[in-house]
Formats: C-alpha cells, sequence, structure tokens
C-alpha cells in the first residue's frame, strides 16, 4: 500500500540525482528529498533503502508475442508463451501484445483473455488487433469496434510489409486500415496506432512513405517496427526520422553476428541527427520467432525472442557511453507519449507506480515495483505468475 523508496538515484528518465520516491497505492505520490511516511504505525510502510541504486521508470515493451508466436517452420515451431517474470525480471512493467505470422491457430479472443491475465498477475498488458494479414481478423468484425469497445485494445498490428510473409497489401487496404485505427482511436481516446513490422524486402518504407505523403495521416499514426533488420533499412528508417516519422527497433540478442544494427549503434546514429532522441522505440519481439530463411525462402532455422534483449541493450548502450537518461527514452517516456499511455513512462507525482530499480554499477535488477506492487525484491521474483513455480 505504501512504499517510501530513500536516497536512490533517480532518472525520471531526465537525471534527478539522489532523491526519495514515496508510493500511495498504485500511484506515485511524490518524489523529492527527505520524504517521510509515518501514519502513527498504523498503515504498514515498506522502506526500500535506495543507496547504491538507480531508479528508471519500469520499462515498456511495445511489441510482445505475448501468447507466443512463429509457426514459420511448421507447428513444432509454433513458440510458447510469455509468464509474468519474463517481463518482471527484465523490468518491464507495461507490454503491449500483438499476433504475428500465424493469425489462425493465434486469435484474438485469446490475445484479449492473455491480456487481461497480465494485468490481473501485476503489470499493465496492452493489445493491438489484427496479425501479420491483412485485411486483419478483427475481433467484434471491425477495426473500428475492437479499438472502440476492447478495453485493452489500444491500435492495430503487427501487420506485415515488405516480406515474404506479408499479403501484399494494396495501398488502398493500407491507408484505409490505418484511417480506420486513427478514427477509432480518436472516437476511444486512444492512439489507435498501427505497427507495422518491416521486412528485408527492397520496397523498405515506400508505402508508409506515401501513405503519409498523400493523406492527412499524421507520421504519428503509423510505427514502423525491426528498423534495423538491415543496414538499408535503418538508413530508411534515420530520412523517415528526419521527416517526422517515428521508428521502432527490435533489441537484438547481443554478441551473434547478423546483418541487423545493434540498438547501440542504432541509437548513437540518431542521436547525431536527432539530439531531442524522440522519434525513436525500441521492442523486444519477444517470445516471437526470429526464424532464418534461404534465398528459396525456406525456414533454415528458428530462435525465440525475449523481452530481457531490452535492458541487454541499454546496459551495452551505456556502456559503450551513451547516457543512461537518454538511452530508457524508447522504452519509457518515448513509447508512453506515442501510444498515449496515461500515466506511464515517467516517475513523477501522479504517474503509476512503476518502478525499477538497477545496481548502480552493474545496472543489473533489483527490484521492480509495478502498479504499487513490490514484485521483484532484492533480484528475486516475489510474485510470480499463476502457474510459474
Ligand atoms: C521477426 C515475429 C521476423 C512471429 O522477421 O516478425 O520474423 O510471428 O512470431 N519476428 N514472425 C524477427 C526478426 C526481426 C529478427 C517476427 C514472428
Ligand atoms: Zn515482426
Amino acid at each position: 500500500m505504501v512504499v517510501l523508496i530513500k536516497n536512490c538515484r533517480v532518472f525520471s528518465p531526465e537525471a534527478l540525482g539522489k532523491t526519495d520516491v514515496l508510493v500511495l497505492g498504485d500511484k506515485i505520490a511524490a518524489v523529492g528529498p527527505d520524504l517521510s511516511a509515518d501514519f502513527n504505525g498504523k498503515v504498514p510502510v515498506d522502506i526500500i533503502d535506495g543507496s547504491g541504486l538507480i531508479m528508471i521508470p519500469g520499462l515498456i515493451d511495445n511489441h510482445v508475442h505475448i501468447l507466443g508466436g512463429g509457426g514459420e517452420g511448421g507447428f513444432r515451431t509454433r513458440t510458447p508463451e510469455a509468464v509474468l517474470t519474463d517481463f518482471t525480471l527484465n523490468g518491464i512493467t507495461t507490454v503491449c501484445g500483438l499476433l504475428g505470422t500465424d493469425g489462425v491457430t493465434r486469435n484474438m479472443a485469446s490475445l484479449v483473455a492473455k491480456t487481461e491475465a497480465l494485468n490481473e498477475e501485476g503489470i499493465t498488458a496492452y493489445c493491438y488487433t489484427g496479425s501479420y494479414h491483412v485485411p486483419i481478423t478483427t475481433l467484434t468484425g471491425s477495426v473500428m469496434k475492437d479499438i472502440m469497445l476492447i478495453d485493452r485494445c489500444i491500435g492495430v498490428g503487427e501487420i506485415a510489409l515488405s516480406d515474404h510473409r506479408s499479403s501484399q497489401p494494396t495501398y488502398e487496404e493500407l491507408s484505409r486500415l490505418v484511417a480506420d485505427a486513427r478514427v477509432g482511436g480518436m472516437l476511444a481516446a486512444k492512439a489507435g496506432l498501427v505497427d507495422i513490422h518491416m521486412g528485408g524486402g527492397p520496397r523498405g518504407l515506400t508505402m508508409i512513405c506515401r501513405l503519409i505523403h498523400e493523406t492527412e495521416i499524421p507520421y504519428s499514426q503509423v510505427l514502423p517496427t525491426h528498423i534495423n533488420r538491415s543496414r538499408d533499412l535503418f538508413s530508411e528508417g534515420l530520412d523517415w526520422i528526419k521527416e517526422g516519422g517515428y521508428i521502432d527497433l527490435t533489441a537484438y540478442g547481443l554478441g551473434k553476428p547478423s546483418s541487423d544494427v545493434p540498438a547501440a549503434e542504432g541509437f548513437t546514429r540518431i542521436l547525431d541527427q536527432d539530439p531531442a532522441f524522440d522519434h525513436v522505440t525500441m521492442s523486444s519481439d519477444g517470445q516471437g520467432s526470429l526464424p532464418k530463411f534461404n534465398e528459396k525462402g525456406d525456414c533454415i532455422g528458428l530462435g525465440v525472442g525475449s523481452s530481457a534483449t531490452i535492458l541487454e541493450n541499454i546496459k551495452d548502450a551505456v556502456r559503450k557511453g551513451l547516457p543512461l537518461e537518454k538511452v530508457i527514452k524508447p522504452v519509457t517516456s518515448n513509447i508512453a507519449s506515442l501510444l498515449k499511455l496515461k500515466g506511464k513512462g515517467r516517475i513523477a507525482a501522479g504517474y503509476d507506480a512503476d518502478l525499477v530499480l538497477l545496481d548502480e554499477r552493474s545496472l543489473d535488477l533489483v527490484g521492480l515495483v509495478a502498479k504499487g506492487r513490490i514484485l521483484v525484491r532484492d533480484t528475486k521474483a516475489v510474485v510470480k505468475g499463476t502457474f510459474e513455480i
């Protein structure tokens, strides 16, 4: 009910220095020095000594296959469903769940159920309606109704473009889909954002650019993801930011040689051209399949994404000299404002009490508070998913 974290180095994401944070219920009540919480012993107060620790806002992973995904190599390659500690032990307090290649054995009813389950278990979960395939398969029969009438549905995704697994939507189909998502979102005071899976195909961002250039739809309505999957696509992404667009990097596992642009390098190049660093987000593709295809398009290998890569890439970027207060923006305040997630993405009075405590030197996860509840304490999960042992 009441948590007081004393003497912690707080990044809200801005660097606030050493200060205290008071949590009442599921909200941050106050941020500032010398806070106390004494109710004459009538109310239990959980006091955490934050010395030697850094506090950042709970991380927001905007692209997670919470039901599991995959299947590109046949039924045995359908990837496993996420469990609560996949997120909490990696600093994630908010996720946006979605479907991918397989929009047949994975469906919106199950996605909404899993989204609700994660909210009941302790974090905040939203979802997108649809999957790779356009026209999208909705739950209520229309994109606008899904966004307006499903409480946790905040937009559409992930629809696939420039990819051999895409349904090859026409420009007209894409523009109608984005237009419906926009108006549905507007009518429900939600972002109505369309999360767009970018494949490695030569058409790149052309259809998205055409849509924004030829219609009245604003840049903030679409978020091309996996933008760092190739150097060519990433260069298009840099140009897209330059003209006002938003891009989402996938937080790849470190150390494996591949064609992608690692987040640390991507962030550096974005900061060079846009010091404000407001138009970039990052997501894990957690539980999504990471398939490898040969030149004939046959699946020759398959990995599984993990939400752990978000914090790993934050650490890597800081190790390479990027400032922490910048590096956490793509997974806190930037994505919270793009997705219009009220109360999310910042450490300030009135915001949701989603807080992550990291070791000051290693940036390893030490603690996590979600909606005011301590879910991780002294690096251990003190709250687990329903069937986690
Ligand atoms: C990416 C999710 C891809 C699923 O291109 O899009 O396949 O449905 O689970 N994953 N298709 C992974 C690359 C960005 C590395 C997905 C996957
Ligand atoms: Zn994808």
